[in-house]
């Protein structure tokens, strides 16, 4: 299977994520994909390259010009301004406040901003560029014929919506790439994200719209990030009703449950039809992930490949979240494996 990475990921890592009321070294950081990489070449799966370059037009597509525009400018700006240390986000348009965009940089941080932990500095914004870059590549491969391909994306994207970074994630990743298909003439992608926490960036964008069913399996929302969407109840709207589903899941899930929840997002995939599906591939479900709740053990992941494999559909697998560094290699590894041998 191919393989698209880029070193570029390693230009995005903040000294500090905002946790428990300290800054501590990013859960999200670039030994995740050495990590990944090393376990791919062990297990002989070696056609790794590098991307293309960026193709803008997709991402227009899905992300807001002006939020696009802060993510290029936003750090010449706080720089600017004087600050001395990474953009956190420290006020936000709560309930009963005006959504209007603020003039000065901290106010426009807290404006895009769904999430204080995530920290952006000098080279978020190319990190961010060259991790779709990965996915749109990636793509391709699939499109052009390939049963699968693993954009090994770092950032990674679920959580980034029209105009919100946060969740460590600044371009949805998967969501451009369902465009892109879509854009190449398929009639209908599914994107299946497996991912420990709700996909809220992928579901918002996708919402009122019937030609991408959104299907997540994540921790619930009243106990689990990003919290404040998730439940079953969101279902789509409009034209988009009927293609949103979420299945949450509660603390200490066992790989029993998940796979049943699995299932159910399986068999509304294979009853939707879709020309291609994407899965956002986090492997934060495994039970020694520092920042999650359920309980998957290693050979789980091989288990859920092969069951994602028996869907028979061209599939793209797009890196997200995974924060047990010492498994992430294994783990991922084991659902490409999973799928592969299926
Ligand atoms: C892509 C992805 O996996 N993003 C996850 C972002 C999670 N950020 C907030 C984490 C808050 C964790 N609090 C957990 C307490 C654990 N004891
Ligand atoms: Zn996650």
């Amino acid at each position: 299977m191919k393989i698209i990475h880029s070193d570029d990921n390693r230009l995005h890592f903040p000294q500090g994520e905002l946790f428990g009321g300290e800054l501590v070294t990013p859960f999200e950081r670039p030994s995740r994909v050495e990590y990944i990489l090393r376990r791919l070449k062990e297990v002989g799966l070696t056609d790794i390259s590098a991307p293309e370059a960026l193709d803008r037009a997709p991402v227009e597509k899905i992300h807001d010009a002006g939020y696009l525009d802060f993510l290029a400018t936003c750090w010449d700006e706080w720089v600017s301004e004087g600050m001395k240390g990474e953009m956190i986000a420290a006020s936000w348009p709560a309930r009963r406040m005006v959504q209007k965009r603020p003039r000065n940089i901290d106010g426009k941080l807290g404006y895009y901003a769904l999430a204080g932990e995530t920290a952006i500095t000098a080279g978020t914004w190319a990190a961010a560029q060259a991790s779709c870059a990965v996915a749109q590549t990636a793509q391709r491969i699939v499109a052009g014929g390939a049963r699968t391909a693993f954009a090994l994306c770092r950032p990674p994207g679920h959580h980034a919506a029209l105009d919100m970074y946060g969740g460590y994630c600044f371009l949805n990743n998967a969501a451009i790439a369902a465009q892109m298909f879509l854009d190449q003439g398929a009639g209908r992608v599914a994107v299946l994200d497996v991912d420990f926490h709700h996909g809220n960036g992928t579901q918002d964008i996708f919402y009122d719209r019937s030609d991408v069913l959104f299907c997540s399996l994540h921790g619930a929302p009243e106990d689990a990030f990003p919290y404040f969407l998730g439940y079953a109840d969101e279902t789509g709207a409009g034209a988009g009703e009927g293609f949103n589903l979420n299945l949450p899941m509660a603390p200490a899930t066992p790989y029993s449950v998940w796979a049943e929840a699995l299932e159910t997002a399986l068999a509304r995939i294979r009853d939707y039809g879709p020309d291609a599906v994407i899965v956002s591939l986090g492997v934060d479900t495994f039970k020694e992930d520092p920042i999650s709740f359920f309980r998957l053990e290693s050979a789980d992941f091989t288990d859920y490949g092969a069951r994602i494999a028996g869907l028979g559909m061209p599939t793209l697998f797009v890196m997200e979240g995974g924060y047990a560094i010492d498994d992430i290699g294994v783990n991922t590894v084991n659902v490409l494996q999973g799928f592969l041998d299926a």
